[in-house]
């Protein structure tokens, strides 16, 4: 175990459903902590640069569109174990496949719009949190 930093970001949805608080408490309840936070509008640019990988794949134009569709809330989370934690609480990719209690269970529409988003391996969390908090994020305080 080591502490990490993993990307989270509230997806269009479950900011409309105005799900943010909700969400966070989760985080914070599993002890994952809060070290930057920034909501933003995606540019259709923006949101293809971010999921690039993804470029091609049938569901992609609808993600897109998806991510632009309205703010998100970007947040950069510190922890034991940070990245597999978050995965954790956020639950599978396919809410219909979420265990219960996750996020995803929770605050799912569809495939698509499945409410949150986590890095998923040390090296994307370190690309992720660059691409939404360029200048750095809060040191630590204790
Ligand atoms: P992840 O967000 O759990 O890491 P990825 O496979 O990286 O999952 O997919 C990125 C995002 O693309 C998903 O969170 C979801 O919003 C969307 N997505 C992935 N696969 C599908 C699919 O088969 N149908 C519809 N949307 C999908």
């Amino acid at each position: 175990m080591s502490v990490q930093q993993t990307l989270s970001i509230i997806k269009p949805n479950a900011v409309a459903k105005n799900a943010i608080g909700a969400i966070c408490e989760r985080f914070e309840k599993a002890g994952l902590r809060i070290v930057a936070a920034r909501m933003s509008h995606l540019t259709r640019e923006q949101a293809t640069a971010f999921y690039a990988v993804h470029q091609g794949k049938p569901f992609f134009d609808e993600l897109v569109g998806f991510m632009t569709s309205g703010p998100v809330l970007a947040m950069a989370l510190e922890g034991e174990d940070a990245i597999a934690l978050n995965r954790e609480i956020m639950g599978a990719t396919n809410p219909a496949q979420a265990a219960p209690g996750t996020i995803r269970a929770d605050f799912a529409d569809s495939f698509t719009e499945n409410a949150v988003h986590g890095s998923d391996a040390p090296d994307t969390a370190a690309t992720e949190i660059a691409f939404f908090f360029p200048e750095g994020v809060c040191p630590r305080t204790r």
